[in-house]
């Protein structure tokens, strides 16, 4: 159960349960502010050493449930990672808001890829509604569903692989669930974050979400066919992604019109490529 978001397991796959349960209770970084005009002594959440605060539960302790859950989840990371090594896979991890445009973006992709051997694991909450849309593709595809989840972790992941039997040097795409907070803290052995950040955001998400942004190595702006309908300023979305990210690197795309998916699909390549053993 998390201590935080009230999140916690019941994960299946293709709507079946999980061989096995694990013990997941994690706590994670989650604040909230809000404006009052009053004075008196309360907790903001989000300060103290562990970045959270929950009643009843010491920092130290929150940090102790922390650094439990992460490191768990490292090991399964760990060893998605070295099988993806060793079939010299590419994964991205899909990573935005919901309604950014994962799965639309992944079905343009994997039309573009043409005979690329790839496949894909669907996160959300409830229903196998975007593994249906990648399948419809001729894709492989295999749906996890987090329940009360609000993000993969590395052991879903996991087992996921296991269904997907992955081809040597594939694409890998793992669509996570729609949450820019908590799916940046996890690893799950992927080789990228990718977030997803639509024009109809707003220009400031970057700066709310940092986390997110900080973790992702690309960033794609995406519906930007619809930036003039929405006053959106693409270079204060940039901008924003460098100051919280100077590393990033960006792709304006429009999963819609095509625009920029060339540049999208030559950085899978090239991923794809680096993976390769000599
Ligand atoms: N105009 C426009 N709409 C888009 C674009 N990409 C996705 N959408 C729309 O955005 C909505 C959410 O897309 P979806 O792929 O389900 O987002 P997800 O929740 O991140 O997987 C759908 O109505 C899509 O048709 C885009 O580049 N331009
Ligand atoms: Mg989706």
């Amino acid at each position: 159960m998390c201590t935080v978001c009230g999140c916690h397991d019941g994960p299946t796959i293709d709507g079946k349960a999980q061989a096995h349960g694990h013990d997941h209770s994690h706590s994670h970084g989650h604040s909230h502010s809000h404006s009052h005009d009053h004075s008196h002594d309360h907790h903001h959440y989000g300060h103290g050493a562990a970045g959270v605060s929950v009643p009843g539960l010491s920092q130290t302790r929150l940090i102790e449930i922390e650094t439990g859950i992460l490191s768990k989840n490292d090991a399964y990371a760990t060893a998605n990672r070295r099988v993806l090594t060793a079939l010299e896979c590419f994964a991205v991890n899909l990573v935005s808001s919901p309604g950014s445009g994962k799965t639309t973006l992944l079905c343009k992709t994997i039309e573009a890829l043409g005979t690329q051997p790839l496949a894909v694991i669907e996160g959300d909450q409830q229903t196998s509604n975007d593994a249906l849309r990648i399948r419809a593709t001729g894709a492989r595809a295999v749906q996890v569903n987090t329940g009360k989840g609000c993000h993969l972790d590395g052991h879903m992941v996991g087992h996921a692989m296991d269904d997907l039997r992955l081809a040597r040097e594939s694409l890998l795409f793992i669509e996570n669930v729609g949450n820019l907070v908590c799916p940046a803290a996890f690893d799950l052995g992927e080789d990228a974050k990718v977030a997803i950040l639509s024009v109809t955001e707003g220009e400031d998400k970057p700066l709310k979400y940092p986390d997110m942004f900080t973790a992702a190595k690309l960033a794609i702006l995406n519906k930007i066919d619809l930036a003039p309908y929405c006053d959106a300023d693409l270079h204060a979305y940039e901008a924003n992604l460098k100051r919280v990210n100077p590393d990033i690197t960006i792709l304006r795309v429009s999963a819609r019109t095509g625009e920029g998916m060339d540049a999208w699909l030559a950085w899978l390549r090239a991923g794809l490529a680096a993976k390769a053993r000599p």
